[in-house]
């Protein structure tokens, strides 16, 4: 297909100079995307698949000595991955061929440590194989992730070694047909099995890996690859800095070709260097890359999964989500299920485009010609675009409605293929008359989207304050989006004041306090309910727009804790145990040593049925899994009122509730007698009693 850069460029060479010089097409400015980057920028989203032998010993990485015999999954099928995958929205997964174990999850013929000396399959499956069948089945692409960092080899970091890694490079990249990313993970920690030696070795990451002559090799095999790689060594993508799932709000997709950005500047780019390399935001859909089963209730959410979405695409930056597999083989139905309610969220939010019911206008026009009006940026192509004259960096861009429009999105799109170049823009909406500011703003790039509490409005001015050139706008965008509507957060702190929080910036929350479901006709929540007692709460985030409603949230409480003191401890922030809020946690000195026990003072007697346990959040550590609970009406004579186990906690470290015979006291003790992990460490979020 011709592009216009090339009728602009016949045009200015058919007429003739003068006025209509402006005409001539705009020049790329700094360095600018390959064709594989740009392909690879307009995936947009795709995702990882974390596997190894350290899916079946609960580690993060593992460490190289892990027997093949364990890597026994039941139902492996990467058919699931991809159905998964395709449901979620994404383009491709990359793959960890091998992680940092070194186990192969392909039967390289380069070494024994892979699945062929696993009993899955009896030796004869090949994982990567399976994938490449399932993403063409269901049109994803496939990528590649290949450790450099082999904690098996007994050769890693000798020179023979990067020989073995060429080698295994070359096997994945010939096999398995077209790959389109392959990503070389920059962790090198130090200590592993290498082949019986067990030791710490440590590589010079510079040298050591002669990144340029194995980039030669992936160009050779692959040449529509884009090549990731996180030590500033030239390669296609970078990383951003953090494995959080955001990157700067200003990104840059250029960095200095000597590799001398700090990390913690990888999230901004630099803006100008002079290398094109473009942020890859990497995160997972769960706390760690590999499957822990505690961390079944720790899936991503919805709204936390949008958060990600604007935080990545939303600012110049592919997402890269991750899916570990879990024991079974398979992507876990919560993984599946959020990221599928987060697909059908971002195809809700992005449905209809307002301004494709609109007209566009602008300050300034290049040669004042069609080929650059303003209209090319309301056209849906990525390809046409509005442009300015040389020399006119500040110019603006107006839409126009037919009748005063809702929204709360703004989308912009930068025509990258002649560079990045926009530095500043904000964005107003003529409200009644008004021109009122909604957006203020550095860098857009490839993608830039920003969302705002809704403004009914019936022009929109898009204005570049800054840019480095002429700014090339391909793209606007304009959305009403549906408020995300999640189940509101209801909490009650030591004193009795109820809060109530929703996830989103719209809604408006109702609740109910007598046990019935709350519509948009029950009590509407404007600041902390006041409560002295027992109380039960439902409350509901509705959305005036849609006249949606998100799913209910209902909390009980209990006596309140006004009167409540930690006994015999004198660290202030032991409090936080009975402060009502799930987010803070107090742990015991670590050179305690089991039993641990922590005493509450509840101001009054109280006829007890019941207490409950909330261990810290933050942490997998501190987990109490032995206990006994005691009473007493004077902090001297103890009686046990229960004793048992928390079972699971581990797993799933949640609210422990047990119940006793109604016992008369004042004094509560909670005794840790053992914890999930044979230590000593104790740590509390909240403890609670139960009444009559
Ligand atoms: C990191 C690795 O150490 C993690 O295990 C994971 O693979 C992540 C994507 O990159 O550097």
């Amino acid at each position: 297909m011709l592009r216009k850069t090339f009728y602009t460029t016949l045009i200015s060479a058919c007429l003739t100079t003068g006025a209509m010089a402006q005409t001539k097409a705009p020049q790329p400015v700094g360095p600018v995307p390959t064709e594989n980057q740009l392909r690879w920028q307009n995936l947009e989203y795709y995702t990882f698949i974390h596997y190894s032998v350290n899916t079946y010993t609960d580690q993060e990485w593992g460490n190289g000595a892990e027997d093949p015999k364990i890597f026994n999954p039941t139902n492996l099928d990467c058919d699931q991955w991809a159905r998964v995958v395709k449901e979620a929205g994404m383009k491709g997964i990359i793959i960890t061929a091998k992680h940092h174990s070194g186990f192969c999850l392909w039967p390289s013929k380069y070494t024994e440590y892979s699945v062929k000396n696993s009993p899955w399959k009896n030796g004869k499956g090949d994982i990567v194989g399976d994938l490449a069948k399932a993403c063409k089945k269901y049109d994803l692409k496939l990528g590649i992730y290949l450790s450099p960092w082999d904690r098996n080899r007994a050769d890693y970091g000798k020179p023979e070694y990067i020989t073995y890694f060429r080698n295994q490079l070359r096997e994945l990249l010939t096999n398995y047909g077209e790959i389109y990313e392959v990503w070389f993970d920059g962790a090198n920690g130090g200590s592993g099995y290498y082949g019986g030696a067990n030791e710490t070795r440590r590589i010079d990451r510079k040298t050591y890996y002669d990144w340029q002559n194995t980039y030669k090799l992936v160009r050779e095999l692959q040449p529509k690859a884009v090549i990731w790689n996180d030590n500033g060594d030239r390669a296609d993508l970078r990383w951003v800095g953090t494995e959080s799932g955001y990157v700067g709000e200003t990104n840059w997709s250029l960095l200095n070709s000597k590799g001398d950005v700090p990390e913690n500047e990888l999230r901004f780019g630099v803006e100008n260097g002079d290398w094109w390399v473009p942020g890859e935001v990497n995160t997972s859909v769960r706390p760690g890359w590999f499957y822990h089963f505690y961390e079944d209730s720790r899936v991503k959410s919805l709204p936390v999964l949008m958060n990600t979405y604007y935080n990545s695409v939303g600012r110049n930056a592919p997402l890269l989500l991750n899916f570990p597999i879990d024991r079974r083989g398979l992507i876990h139905e919560t993984d599946a299920k959020n990221t599928a309610a987060f697909a059908k969220a971002v195809k809700e939010a992005f449905a209809v485009n307002l301004v494709t019911a609109a007209k566009a206008s602008a300050s300034n026009v290049r040669g004042n010609v069609k080929l650059y009006s303003a209209a090319n940026a309301i056209d849906a192509s990525k390809e046409s675009y509005w442009a300015t004259n040389d020399g006119v960096n500040n110019a603006s861009l107006t839409i126009t409605f037919s009748k005063p429009t809702s929204f709360n999105n703004f989308m912009a799109q930068e025509y990258i293929r002649l560079g990045q170049r926009v530095k500043k823009f904000k964005v107003e909406a003529l409200v009644e008359g008004q021109w009122k500011e909604i957006i203020n703003q550095t860098t857009i790039g490839y993608k830039r989207i920003l969302r705002f509490p809704t403004v009914k409005a019936t022009q929109v001015r898009f204005t570049i304050l800054d840019a480095k050139a002429s700014p090339l706008i391909s793209n606007i965008g304009i959305y009403n989006a549906p408020q995300i509507l999640a189940a509101p957060h209801i909490v009650r702190n030591a004193a009795g004041a109820i809060n109530i929080t929703a996830e989103d910036n719209e809604s408006v929350i109702y609740y109910t306090r007598d046990g019935s479901n709350p519509t948009r006709l029950s009590s509407k929540y404007s600041g902390p309910i006041e409560t002295t007692g027992k109380t039960m709460i439902k409350a509901i985030a509705y959305d005036a727009n849609s006249m949606k409603y998100g799913p209910v949230a209902e909390e009980k409480f209990d006596i309140i804790h006004k009167e409540w003191k930690i006994v015999g401890i004198s660290d202030a922030k032991a409090n936080d145990v009975i402060d009502g809020s799930s987010t803070t946690a107090w742990y015991q000195p670590r050179d305690k040593k089991l039993p641990s026990e922590i005493v509450i003072d509840l101001g009054k007697t109280e006829n007890l049925t019941g207490f409950k346990y909330l261990p810290g959040q933050g942490r997998s550590t501190g987990l109490i899994s032995k206990y006994k609970f005691y009473v007493s009406n004077d902090n001297v004579q103890w009686k046990v009122a229960n004793e048992g186990e928390f079972s699971n906690i581990q797993n799933n470290p949640l609210w422990q509730v047990k119940s006793f015979p109604l016992t008369k006291g004042r004094y509560i003790k909670l005794q840790a007698l053992g914890n999930t992990q044979n230590n000593d460490a104790v740590g509390y979020a909240e403890i609670d009693v139960v009444t009559e």
